[in-house]
């Protein structure tokens, strides 16, 4: 294992630049394969990650995985978890994309403690498909809602640590006095799990990072002309979230996490000891030199990810159009 600062491809998308060896049989499939969990219906970005990382060219979709959440768009967690799986098949539809043997039901509860686990058919299934992968190559588990699925899968069979990379946007950077922030916030002890398992964490941060990632109504307009139903989907949902008439910019906050997979030098990162996620009143971090490594990102470069999104978006319209013509 080496810590590698100034990453290139592969090893850029682990968490501490672990990998450095390529497997001569990923050579033929140079795709970084991934699954996406999200609480898909929580809000209007979770949508927007589904899209790119079932289009980016360099990302291999596996599987998506239907995250439990609760706010004033569910009743609750098993609630947001079934709308969050309708939502997921709703995108795929509009994008013409296949589901089926795709998309999983998660967790119909919080964690209530850092040991008990919520079994899904989701936490199962990232436990089948982690078994699947030909090491020196990780599974990179791309997870954008409360980490319940994740940590489960973790606790039912830890083995899994060594086969998979989690890149999880959610709470605060470690520098933040607390960690106040949805996906966190809803199941902390998930969050505790992931952080204390050893298993190769990319933290994408709300603040300062993932806040950046800012389109409004005129711009996302322009950016998504011509990308078909799909496009007129993402315009409408964004639309009906922000409002028409009040001028506003509105976070993409989920893109940050599926944007460093397809471009890890638009969100400049750094290894650091990872910190100690404390379940009090703050959420609170405490630092310790002596733990383990993670990557945690510092920073968003907005233009360039909306640029690289919609570059992709764009190019996969077209190849679709194409192929009906054929
Ligand atoms: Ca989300």
């Amino acid at each position: 294992m080496k810590l590698t600062e100034k990453p290139t491809k592969r090893a850029a998308r682990s968490a501490e630049g672990l990998e450095t060896t390529e497997n001569p049989d990923a050579a033929q499939d140079p795709r970084v394969a991934m699954v996406l969990d999200t609480d898909t219906y929580n809000e209007i970005d979770d949508q927007f990650a589904l899209v790119y990382a079932a289009i980016a060219q360099c990302l291999d979709l596996k599987a998506v995985y239907a995250a439990p959440f609760a706010n004033k768009r569910s009743s609750g967690p098993a609630d947001g978890m079934e709308k969050s799986y309708e939502e997921i098949l709703r995108v795929l539809k509009f994008l013409e994309y296949p589901s089926d043997g795709l998309v999983y039901r998660g967790s119909t509860a919080f964690m209530t403690s850092a040991k008990e686990p919520v079994d899904s058919e989701a936490a199962r299934h990232l436990i089948d498909l982690a078994h699947a992968v030909q090491p020196p190559d990780r599974l990179y588990v791309v997870a954008i809602g409360a980490i319940t699925n994740v940590a489960s899968a973790l606790l039912l069979d830890p083995s899994i640590k060594e086969r998979i990379a989690v890149v999880w946007l959610g709470g605060h950077p470690p520098y933040w006095e607390h960690n106040w922030e949805f996906n966190l916030q809803q199941d902390p002890y998930a969050a505790q799990v992931v952080f204390d398992s050893e298993v190769p964490v990319v933290h994408v941060p709300c603040k300062n990072v993932a806040e950046h990632v800012k389109t409004s109504v005129p711009e996302l307009k322009e950016m998504l002309r011509g990308t078909g139903r799909i496009g007129e989907y993402l315009l409408q949902i964004f639309t009906e979230y922000v409002g028409q008439d009040v001028p506003r910019t509105k976070e993409i906050w989920d893109l940050a996490a599926v944007a460093w997979l397809v471009d890890p030098e638009s969100l400049p990162s750094k290894c650091m000891p990872t910190p100690v996620l404390n379940v009090d009143d703050q959420l609170s971090w405490t630092h310790d030199e002596s733990r383990h490594l993670y990557r945690v990102l510092m920073d968003a470069k907005r233009d360039k990810i909306f640029q690289k999104f919609v570059s992709n978006l764009r190019s996969h319209v077209q190849k679709s159009a194409d192929t009906a013509i054929e």
